[in-house]
């Protein structure tokens, strides 16, 4: 059984339409807590992590808003996340996306820490992989893969702790890419599973394929899940719906594949939007994926050996 650590992250200023910032309090609401106790986890809720005060950054990029505030968010819950891991497995609950930059921070540290490799599968309609100069919405939701694989241009932000290889990320779900965002990605090593290798391949292969990679390094890995992995249809509380998302089904597969492989060491929940929510269809639906990562399942079977 796990020890699982909630940590609030109510981050609204990596983009520009109000309330990810209720995103911790959805999930409370929602029943995580009992979720995960009634699979027979133990839960410490560490309630909201406070960001650091903003200091004086600024860039040259003139589109990027809230520099120095996420900035703030990224030392905290670098320390907070790095810290929880020492006791168990932290879940963080957002707030937008921006929150990653600072939870992969921390992870990373923690794995340096233990001399082992850290992986990341990044479940997402999109890939996130702006600098602080490409992007040109200025939203620094969009930026937390580039920071954690160490691509320059993060100068206002403390250096990415260990910064993680190209092939130890994994990108789940992808269909919405800037030119900049794919320019940098065809020069890495990343793995991109988008939705037309999902399509064609479906979920277990493309996934098992990573997962025995992680396997075979004794790595540790995050799972960063954005509300806009799923389809809008049915998880429309989210500010960046595309069209074409995972079923139902497809993103309990992915959990359940992750729960048997028994790797994941840390989670993020991004991107909920409660206020555009209907009646918490979005926040129990992520609750009840959290479920099935977490162990639910119907029957017991036999499963390969991870
Ligand atoms: B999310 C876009 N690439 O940079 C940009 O929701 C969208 O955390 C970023 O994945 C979406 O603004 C960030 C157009
Ligand atoms: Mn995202
Ligand atoms: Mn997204
Ligand atoms: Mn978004």
């Amino acid at each position: 059984m796990t020890h699982c650590i909630l940590l609030g992250a109510p981050v609204d200023e990596g983009q520009r339409r109000p309330g990810c910032l209720m995103g911790p309090a959805a999930y409370r609401v929602a029943g995580l807590v009992k979720t995960l106790e009634a699979l027979g986890h133990s839960v410490e809720d560490r309630g909201d992590v406070v960001p650091a005060a903003p200091g004086q950054e600024i860039c040259d990029n003139p589109a990027v808003h809230h520099l120095p505030e996420i900035i703030g968010w990224t030392k905290a819950l670098r320390d907070a996340t790095s810290a929880a891991l020492a006791d168990g497995m932290p879940i963080i609950l957002g707030g937008d996306h921006s929150l990653a930059l600072g939870s992969v921070a921390g992870v990373a540290s923690h794995a340096a820490r233990l001399g082992r490799p850290q992986f990341v599968i990044w479940l997402d309609a999109h890939s996130d992989f702006h600098s602080i100069q490409t992007t040109t919405s200025g939203n620094l939701h969009g930026t937390p893969m580039a920071y954690a694989i160490g691509r320059p241009g993060f100068a206002p932000f403390p250096d990415f702790p260990a910064p993680i290889p190209g092939e130890n990320i994994c990108m789940f779900g992808i269909r919405s890419v800037d030119p900049a965002e794919l320019a940098a990605m065809q020069n890495s090593d990343v793995t991109v599973n988008d939705m037309r290798v999902l399509d064609e391949q479906g979920i277990a292969a493309p996934l098992r394929s990573f997962l025995d990679r992680v396997q075979a390094a004794n790595g540790l890995l995050h799972v960063s899940l954005d509300v806009d992995f799923l389809d809008p249809s049915i998880a429309p509380a989210v500010g960046t719906t595309v069209p074409g998302g995972t079923t139902f089904r497809e993103a309990h597969l992915v959990m359940e594949l992750l729960h048997e492989s028994g790797l994941v060491s840390s989670l993020d929940l991004v991107e909920l939007n409660p206020f555009l929510d209907e009646r918490g269809r979005t926040a129990k639906l992520m609750v009840d994926l959290v479920g099935s990562l977490m162990g639910r399942k119907v029957f017991d079977r036999p499963t390969r050996s991870y």
